[in-house]
């Protein structure tokens, strides 16, 4: 698919276009399931792609509970995503994550801002949690998410693959590969 004319796609061409890219990989079957919602561990991952950012590994910045265990196959992107100042996490002080919480609305518009260097508008009128309502009112005059959704609710995956691709189109970053080319 085309990355051109984003428009004439529905959500479930995006997500096939952003599986061949290894953006999403699909739920535990490999399927959209667009109605389901995605952990902050699972966005964290799909933001590392769509950045192209390089995991980080062998750091664990957070003390969240199992957190710091090398098997933790999360930390490598939250990890990643936190060096690149796109997410920070819940709790500056005690330094908490919380990877296994469903990813919701006004987190992700956080992350759109961070991610796409969105400007916060000075004229600000939505229901957002006060931490968020300055991204959140970006993301809604930039057209990436609806002003009328429920922003502390979960984003289904709908919504974020819709966010995924527009950030993914408008950053147009080749992805990351160990692969040699002769
Ligand atoms: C530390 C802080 O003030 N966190 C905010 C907000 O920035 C966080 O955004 C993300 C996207 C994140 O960076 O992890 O989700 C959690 C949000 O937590 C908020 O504080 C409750």
């Amino acid at each position: 698919v085309a990355f051109g004319d984003t428009a004439k796609l529905s959500t479930q061409e995006k997500f096939d276009a952003l599986k061949v890219k290894g953006i999403f990989s699909g739920d535990t079957d490999g399927l959209a399931h667009l109605e389901r919602d995605m952990t902050r561990a699972e966005f964290a991952k799909v933001i590392t792609k769509v950045m192209g950012l390089k995991e980080v590994t062998g750091v664990y910045s957070y003390n969240d509970t199992g957190y710091n265990n090398p098997k933790n196959w999360a930390a490598p992107y939250i990890e990643a995503v936190s060096a690149a100042g796109v997410m920070q996490g819940k709790d500056l002080t005690k330094k908490l994550f919380d990877q296994k919480a469903n990813v919701t609305v006004q987190e992700l518009a956080e992350v759109l801002v961070k991610a796409l260097k969105l400007e916060i508008p000075t004229k600000i009128d939505n229901t957002a949690t006060e931490w968020a309502k300055g991204s959140v009112q970006a993301a809604i005059n930039a057209g990436l998410i609806s002003k009328d959704l429920n922003f502390q609710a979960n984003a289904n995956r709908s919504l974020l693959v819709e966010a995924a691709f527009a950030a993914e189109a408008a950053l147009n970053v080749p992805p990351v590969t160990t692969a040699t080319k002769v």
